[in-house]
């Protein structure tokens, strides 16, 4: 199950989704964090965020809609705090950021960069950006590239970096582009998709922030659909997927379509122990399959059949 990324090197590939987990401490209860490919954080920013008011959550046919609204410790205490935790513990830590400039992210680099531990950057585009009416830097090329060149510029060389996308675009393979070209070692496909829905009796939205991204397994097949684009267009590129996994089964999808590693979120909301259960059921499926390893069947439903993989069935 070992899953290499350039010079990084995780057991397995499966990772918490930002965002579903906060910094990990809650599923220590169910299971030891440790033995996931890495946790990944609810984004982190320069200054503590409350976030939006409630209702903040509602739940929708096959999946849920959440209007957080970046609520996050600040990366003070996150350093000082979670960080230190979550190593004590054993565990591989990537940071997810967010920022409302360019500035802001490019600070968060550096400061993650002045801390040992961190083992990657995942960078959060789906913020809205201060500089431009509050237009999240997901759905621009320019303005997504322009924040990984910065974050890229910051970290320390050794941090890879990976941008998260929305899929709330027409041409996904147009940001992830623009992304490649300004540095980024990796993707994070895909962010929740925007919704809304409306509380019948109030007659009025029921999300107190209105909108609301639309994450678990309603999204599966935009999440496919997106790492297949990005995975043809850009086949060395590693890639994080994400998207309404619930299964093994469903962690082989995203594999075939060309994730190197996979990201679970909504389904720890009603089985904490999900991330553990992914990674058994996946190793079950390698094993029904005759994958000797994971890396094996990345990308194959594309038609590239790696040398001396022997197919059992
Ligand atoms: O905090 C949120 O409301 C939130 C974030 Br930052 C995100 O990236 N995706 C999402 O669905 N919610």
């Amino acid at each position: 199950m070992t899953t290499k990324l350039g010079s990084l090197t995780l057991p397995n590939p499966v990772l918490t989704a930002s965002g579903c987990a906060a910094s990990g401490k809650e599923l220590q209860q169910f299971f030891d964090v440790a033995t996931l490919g890495a946790v990944v954080t609810k984004s982190i920013m320069m200054r503590p965020r409350s976030g939006r008011p409630t209702p903040r959550m509602a739940e929708t046919p096959s999946g849920m809609l959440n209007s957080v609204g970046l609520q996050n410790p600040g990366v003070d205490a996150f350093l000082q705090r979670d960080l230190p935790w979550l190593l004590s513990r054993g565990a591989r830590v990537i940071v997810s950021i967010a920022g409302q400039t360019i500035r802001e992210y490019a600070g968060l680099a550096t400061r993650l960069s002045d801390t040992a531990g961190v083992t990657a950057i995942e960078v959060n585009l789906s913020c809205p950006n201060a500089e431009a009416a509050g237009q999240p830097f997901a759905l621009d090329p320019q303005r997504a590239g322009s924040v990984i060149a910065a974050v890229r510029g910051s970290a320390r060389y050794d941090i890879p970096v990976f941008a998260k996308l929305s899929p709330d675009v027409t041409d996904i393979v147009a940001v992830a582009s623009a992304c490649v070209a300004a540095g980024t070692d990796g993707l994070s496909l895909i962010n929740t998709l925007l919704g809304m829905t409306i509380d019948l009796a109030a007659m009025r939205p029921l999300l107190a922030g209105q909108y609301g991204g639309l994450s678990g397994p309603a999204i599966r097949p935009v999440a496919v659909r997106c790492v297949w684009q990005v995975r043809a267009a850009f086949p060395d590129v590693p890639i994080i997927g994400s998207g309404g996994v619930r299964t093994g089964r469903d962690a082989l999808e995203f594999l075939l379509a060309g994730a190197s590693m996979i990201a679970v979120g909504t389904e720890i909301m009603h089985d904490p122990s999900a991330c553990s259960r992914v990674l058994r059921e996946l190793e079950e499926e390698l094993a029904a399959i005759g994958a000797d390893r994971a890396a094996d069947v990345v990308g194959q439903a594309h038609g590239r059949v790696p040398r001396g993989l022997a197919w059992r069935a």
